[in-house]
């Protein structure tokens, strides 16, 4: 399997989940940041490799090309159903983390990506900050009453929404009032599968230039 993957993306959560299962991968660097979005080893245009032209991507031994964050980090977790990450398929508890796997996506993640873009007007920006406010609110009551999304166990969903709080130095919005999200990212920056990630992503960041791993500024 190989995984494309940016050091400071979603993608990050992927990159997470297959250390944290031990899975034998291969990881290439995109740097999203040049136009063309182009490898960061050899140059190539990653649209050649994925023409959504966005990370992450996975490729699978059978050659295919596998897309979409909340679908790659339920294959990567299927491969090692024991683990837990992911429940098994058809319960209510599988589509609970679909549940949450879709709020991130959608109305997480697709709120806070406009506040990094710097040509998006105040205005506009100030719309999505509002937003997040009212969905951060939400994701941090449901977190009042358990250590994790979906209950006590850490799945897929809980690393996708770390990844996306951990912006939160970049993206400009504070998150101090929501302190059961402070709680959630110390839990999860505290397992040894974000430790290694880092690791792996440490000369990548200096390589782009890129500052170190976002991280709450609580945990
Ligand atoms: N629909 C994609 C979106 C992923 C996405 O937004 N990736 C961002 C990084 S967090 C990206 O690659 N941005 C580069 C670009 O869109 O040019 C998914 O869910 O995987």
């Amino acid at each position: 399997m190989i995984l494309y993957t940016s050091p400071l993306a979603c993608s990050c959560a992927a990159h997470m989940i297959l250390i944290e299962l031990g899975l034998p991968h291969e990881i290439k660097f995109v740097d999203i940041y040049a136009q063309p979005h182009a490898l960061v080893d050899d140059g190539q245009i990653y649209a050649s490799v994925n023409p959504k032209n966005a990370v992450p991507a996975l490729r699978l031994d059978s050659g295919e090309l596998l897309t979409e964050i909340g679908v790659i980090l339920q294959y990567i977790a299927n491969l090692k159903p024991d683990a837990g990450l992911q429940p098994k398929a058809g319960s209510l508890a599988h589509y609970r983390v679909m549940e949450w796997l879709s709020y991130v996506g959608s109305d997480v993640h697709k709120t806070i990506g406009p506040l990094f873009h710097p040509h998006m007007p105040e205005t506009a920006k100030e719309i999505h900050r509002q937003n997040l406010k009212r969905r951060l609110t939400y994701v941090d009551e449901q977190l009042a009453h358990r250590s994790y999304l979906t209950g006590e166990t850490f799945t897929v969903a809980d690393a996708y929404l770390f990844v996306m709080i951990g912006w939160e130095p970049y993206f400009k919005f504070d998150l101090s009032p929501y302190s059961n999200l402070a709680g959630f990212h110390a839990r999860i920056a505290s397992r040894s599968s974000f430790a290694q990630m880092l690791e792996s992503i440490a000369s990548v960041l200096e390589r782009m230039k890129l500052p170190v791993f976002p991280s709450m500024k609580s945990s």
